[in-house]
């Protein structure tokens, strides 16, 4: 069995939380935990579907998916989101609505290794100013001070990658 609980991935556009997250969740899944992905594409298509890339609007997504993840969990759901969540102060209130179930982790890749990949082009658009605030280039990404977890996927594989984050959660979730 398993603990639920909220697993809250941040980082930069091209980091690879969304396919890390999409990875656990399937290993997990393989073992019959109960594990949800909350993403862009199932939460700002929808739930914020209203919402830009604005610092107010960043703000209110993660306070959505905030509350949204905690609900998930309170049901016994393991929740991994993959957000940038570039500001603290949102992250730290995204935790406040459920800290004894908030586990931040910080999706570490380099700025300049994000902009390689580039795998939307949008780095590319950014650069050349057809894409207004965005994170890393135009606005800012501020790192998680104290995260429960650190992954460097800038110098991993994805699968080193999701065996470090298997590891905690088998060691923090498992019961
Ligand atoms: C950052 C943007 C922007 C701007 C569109 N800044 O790599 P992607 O494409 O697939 O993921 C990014 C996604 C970020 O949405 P989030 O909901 O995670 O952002 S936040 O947590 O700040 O609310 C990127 C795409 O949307 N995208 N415009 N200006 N990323």
């Amino acid at each position: 069995g398993h603990k639920s609980g909220v697993l809250w991935l941040t980082g930069l556009s091209g980091a690879g939380k969304s396919t890390l997250a999409l990875e656990l969740e399937q290993a997990l899944f393989r073992k019959g935990w109960q594990v949800y992905v909350l993403d862009g594409d199932n939460i700002r298509f929808g739930l914020s579907a209203d919402l830009g890339f604005a610092p107010e609007d960043r703000e209110e997504n993660i306070r959505r998916v905030g509350e949204v993840a905690a609900l998930f969990a309170r049901a016994g759901i393991l929740v991994i989101t993959a957000f940038i969540s570039p500001y603290r102060s949102d992250r730290d209130r995204a935790r406040a609505v459920a800290p004894d179930l908030f586990h931040e982790v910080y999706v570490n890749a380099g700025l300049a290794v994000c902009e390689e990949r580039d795998p939307k082009g949008l780095y590319k658009k950014a650069r050349r100013g057809e894409i207004a605030e965005f994170t890393g280039i135009s606005a800012p990404y501020e790192a998680p001070e104290a995260p429960e977890v650190e992954v460097e996927t800038g110098s991993l594989s994805l699968a080193q990658s999701v065996e470090q984050l298997l590891g905690y959660v088998e060691a923090n979730f498992a019961t």
